[in-house]
């Protein structure tokens, strides 16, 4: 089980309270997709991803971007057991969607970007630590029904 302290607990509870949710998710969403292409792939049925203006105004995205930031505050809310919290989630990305794991830490790597952005002065090394340590253990949790 991952051990948290209480500065970590509070600082993610911060992190997500603090932002807001409909502008992280669908930004992060959109900047993997423009930075790393080739995750464009799971997302043929989103219509036009022709380009970086295209992806950033696409309904779809946004959208789906809302979904995935909802799900993780799923593991906020259950930071003593995200791994359980994931399982479901975990599988249907394996089987049923095919995501290769790797994308989840692109895709973390982009949140940690676009909430660097949000949060400014105030995304200090220690939160950046505690941030980066939540977002091992959500991709970790995610890729744990692979095999
Ligand atoms: Ni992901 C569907 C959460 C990363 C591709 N994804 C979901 C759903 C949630 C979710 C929640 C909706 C499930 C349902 O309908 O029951 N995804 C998350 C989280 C992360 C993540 C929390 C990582 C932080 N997903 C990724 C990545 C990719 C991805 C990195 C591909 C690059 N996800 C998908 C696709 C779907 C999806 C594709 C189905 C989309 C649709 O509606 O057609």
């Amino acid at each position: 089980m991952v051990e948290w302290t209480e500065f970590e607990r509070s600082t993610i509870k911060d992190i997500f309270s603090k932002l807001n949710l409909d502008v992280v998710g669908p930004q992060s969403l959109a900047r993997c997709l423009i930075v790393y292409p080739w995750t464009q792939r799971y997302f043929g049925n989103f219509g036009n991803l022709y380009n970086a203006a295209a992806i950033m105004g696409n309904p779809m995205v946004a959208a789906h971007g809302k979904v995935v930031i909802n799900g993780l505050t799923k593991a906020v809310d259950n930071m003593d057991n995200i791994k359980g919290t994931y399982a479901e989630l975990s599988v249907l990305h394996s089987e049923k969607l095919h995501v290769d794991p790797d994308n989840f830490r692109l895709l973390a790597d982009c949140l940690t970007v676009v909430v660097a952005a949000q949060l400014g002065a105030s995304f200090t090394p220690n939160v950046q630590a505690a941030f980066q340590k939540f977002l091992a253990v959500v991709v970790s949790s995610l890729g744990r029904q692979y095999h």
